[in-house]
């Protein structure tokens, strides 16, 4: 199981003092979400005021997936001022109440601290909100899809170039199947005889991996600035409206395809059961929900997206998913090294379902839907 040492509270709350926090600090916990960090949220009650309370949500950041943390955090300090600066293009009922997420300093001025020998960062804590595995209905996935939207195209204004790259070919396709491919070679566990089904339903669609790539290289396509895990709960919600407030989990916003963007939307929110459901007679696509999420997500990015884009976000859909079911198989192939898992075989279950997902949606809708 890939995660960080323990941690006992004393080394907690060190880390969380070295940020610029007024007022005494009241207590925090542990919020259980992601595959990657550890998160926790801190209350502080004021000391000057009115003597209100201020919550902080605090980032232990996983060093062993983001290698380069300094490249991460420029990052998200250029992509959170970006949104702060940039104005709402179009207001609607999807956009009208959403915020950035914002950074607090540490003592030292900078954006992170390294405390009990990892990085850590800190983000006020974004107030009266909820997330969502699944949506209520219809038209919360297609305000979430509008909200990544107008989030892809207030980032438009934003070169590629001036963000690095925090992990090489996150997003490539072709460089995910070969590091299954190498996975396999390795086998450095013994489960590879094991995945056999698996590994076949993914030789049966190896094509598919070359097509963004190609059109990357080719410049059918061109290289944007995206959010790069748009999954429902990504979105925060006003707790009493149901309108998206912020989009958070910005770490993986880099040079990408927009499509990624909206594939990765629909595999998470249009999907009938969790990410790592046991029971495969579950899994399916929501059709309704599917084209919530079209029509949310076109509301905005119609205005960029070009003719290669646009005849492939069905296609993109079913490539997202077959992606991240190569990236789960490997992960398991290699004795679960990156994503967290909390029972045998869970990455092996993740698997199964993204590849459930990719043959329902081939049965659902054309690719050049
Ligand atoms: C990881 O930790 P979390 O849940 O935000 C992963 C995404 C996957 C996602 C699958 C940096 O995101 O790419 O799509 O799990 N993030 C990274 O649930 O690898
Ligand atoms: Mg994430």
């Amino acid at each position: 199981m890939s995660s960080l040492p323990a941690l006992n509270r004393d080394e907690l709350e060190a880390a969380i003092r070295k940020f610029r926090l007024e007022g005494d600090l009241e207590g925090f916990q542990e919020l259980r979400r992601g595959h990657i960090h550890d998160t926790f949220v801190s209350t502080w009650r004021m000391t000057q005021g009115d003597g209100s309370v201020r919550r902080f949500l605090h980032q232990r950041m996983n060093d062993a997936v983001f290698e380069d943390i300094p490249a991460l955090m420029h990052n998200v300090a250029v992509v959170t001022r970006h949104l702060l600066d940039a104005p709402v293009e179009a207001v609607d009922d999807a956009t009208a109440h959403l915020t950035a997420l914002r950074l607090v300093h540490a003592n030292d001025g900078g954006d992170y601290v390294i405390a009990a020998g990892t990085p850590w960062r800190t983000y006020d804590f974004v107030e009266g909100t909820l997330s969502y595995d699944h949506p209520k209905d219809a038209s919360m996935a297609f305000a979430a899809a509008s909200a990544f939207g107008d989030f892809q195209v207030r980032l438009s204004t934003l070169d590629p170039a001036e963000l690095r790259v925090t992990i090489p070919n996150f997003f490539n396709s072709e460089a995910r199947l070969s590091q299954l491919d190498d996975a396999c070679r390795r086998d450095p566990v013994g489960r590879l005889e094991s995945v056999q089904v698996e590994l076949e339903a993914i030789r049966q669609r190896r094509d598919q991996a070359t097509v963004m790539e190609r059109a990357l290289r080719d410049r059918t396509m061109p290289a944007r600035v995206v959010h790069g895990d748009t999954k429902l709960n990504n979105v925060l919600f006003d707790a009493e409206k149901d309108v998206p407030r912020c989009i958070v989990d910005l770490d993986t916003c880099m040079s990408g395809y927009s499509l990624f963007d909206f594939g990765d939307l629909v595999r998470f929110t249009a999907a009938t059961a969790d990410e790592d459901e046991r029971d495969l007679s579950l899994v399916s696509i929501d059709m309704e929900i599917y084209r919530a999420l079209r029509e949310g997500y076109l509301r905005h990015a119609s205005h960029f997206l070009n003719e290669f884009e646009r005849a492939h976000m069905a296609f993109s859909a079913r490539l997202v998913s077959l992606t991240l079911a190569m990236r789960f198989l490997s992960d398991h192939i290699l004795g679960d090294v990156y994503f967290k898992t909390s029972r045998p075989d869970h990455n092996l279950h993740r698997a199964r379902v993204q590849l459930r997902l990719v043959e329902e949606m081939e049965r659902l809708f054309p690719a050049s839907d």
